[in-house]
């Protein structure tokens, strides 16, 4: 750091020629975060400076916090349950886990996770010392049910179902999963952070919340398709004494336990998450749904018209290519300044479609992807 500062213009210079450097979000098919509702950078700059870490100091928006969650629980079938609002996917999945850790007596066990699963599983199994067992799919990119039953024994601490896969969008058996769980004294975790916000609002019901008898916790982010500002993610759980597990004593704030990871947490992320939920209702949400499914229709149509086929029929807002070197066409849709990613197995080239995706850029993206794939072929 310098002796004496820099004049406040000077800064903010210096701030936006970094903040040029970054990309444009109407450009990026390879995020799960998205530019937030208005509404929400304005309810996150009301509430800024707040902590929920020290709820005692900040009652107005712990009363936010719960009403979160309470929403959280209508939206996802369970209007009792409990939870709070995490920094996102990874900490929600990281605290439902060792809130089954906890609750079971064992202590070197293992997790029974999808292959799908997104890595922050890895992460988990290495912070608790947990082994990290992989089920395999079957051709739609499921769980298979026979695999899980294979691997879950009597030191399985949880069993991980995913509603709306990273990759692939697709969504796990979970009524197969509840049985298998309930069957074996299991706990069983629903990684919902990208779907949680999108299954509610499609035409087909899907049943994979807490209507499931069995389910017992569920990640959920409000900073991916909630519109929300970053860090918001969710955590709810279906009973209070598993929540309770996660608690240690905290003797010198303003509350005597807390159940979450963090100690300081963003107040404001949790404002904006209210006021976004509370703007948009289910029938905004609805809406929003509807065009982010009605534009991956549209992808996967203008796709096939290039010849280039899904690797499975779209669930949720996730498209899979089928092309030949996913990464080399990656890279050459990068020169033209489009952002995709790739998916692992089978490799194919990963597109989501967020609120700010637009039908013109779908068809100036597939345009560039013929191209890119005409030249590949020529040159090959
Ligand atoms: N669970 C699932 C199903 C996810 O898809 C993700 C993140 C997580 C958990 C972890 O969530 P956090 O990243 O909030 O901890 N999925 C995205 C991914 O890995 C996250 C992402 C978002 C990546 C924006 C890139 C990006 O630009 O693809």
């Amino acid at each position: 750091m310098m002796d004496r500062g820099l004049p406040e213009e000077e800064v903010l210079g210096l701030i936006q020629e970094m903040r040029d450097k970054d990309f444009r979000y109407d450009r990026l098919f390879s995020t799960m975060c998205t530019i937030p509702h208005p509404i929400a950078i304005r309810a996150h700059d009301i509430f800024v400076e707040t902590n929920l870490g020290d709820p005692g100091l900040f009652p107005g928006v712990a009363e936010v916090e719960y009403r979160v969650v309470r929403m959280l629980g209508e939206m996802l079938g369970c209007p009792d349950a409990v939870g709070y609002v995490s920094t996102g996917g990874t900490e929600s999945n990281i605290q439902a886990i060792r809130s089954a850790r906890n609750a079971s007596a064992i202590r070197d066990g293992n997790i029974v996770v999808p292959e799908s699963a997104h890595f922050s599983f890895d992460k988990i199994g290495d912070l608790l010392r947990l082994e990290v067992r992989k089920a395999r799919l079957d051709r739609n990119l499921k769980v298979d049910l026979g695999s899980v039953e294979e691997l879950v024994d009597d030191r399985t601490v949880a069993m991980v179902g995913i509603a709306g896969s990273t990759e692939f969008g697709q969504v796990d058996p979970l009524p197969g999963l509840a049985e298998i769980a309930l069957d074996r004294g299991c706990r069983l975790h629903v990684d919902a952070a990208f779907g949680g916000f999108v299954l509610p609002f499609l035409k087909a019901d899907w049943r994979w919340d807490f209507r499931v008898e069995g389910v017992t916790t569920i990640t959920v982010d409000p900073h991916k398709m909630g519109m929300s500002t970053i860090p918001a993610g969710g955590l709810l759980f279906r009973s209070l004494q598993d929540m309770k597990t996660l608690e240690t004593e905290t003797h010198y704030l303003t509350v005597a336990k807390q159940a979450s990871l963090t100690g300081t947490r963003s107040g404001a992320a949790a404002a904006a998450t209210y006021a976004v939920m509370m703007h948009m209702g289910m029938d905004g949400y609805r809406k929003l749904v509807g065009q982010c499914m009605d534009l991956t229709r549209r992808l996967v149509a203008r796709a096939r018209e290039i010849g280039v086929e899904p690797v499975i029929e779209p669930v949720l807002n996730v498209v899979a290519l089928k092309v030949d070197d996913p990464a080399g066409v990656r890279a050459a849709l990068m020169e033209r300044d489009w952002h995709v990613s790739t998916t692992r197995s089978p490799r194919a080239l990963r597109m989501i479609i967020m609120p700010h995706i637009t039908a013109e850029n779908i068809d100036l993206l597939i345009r560039d992807l013929d191209q890119v794939l005409r030249s590949a072929g020529a040159g090959a």
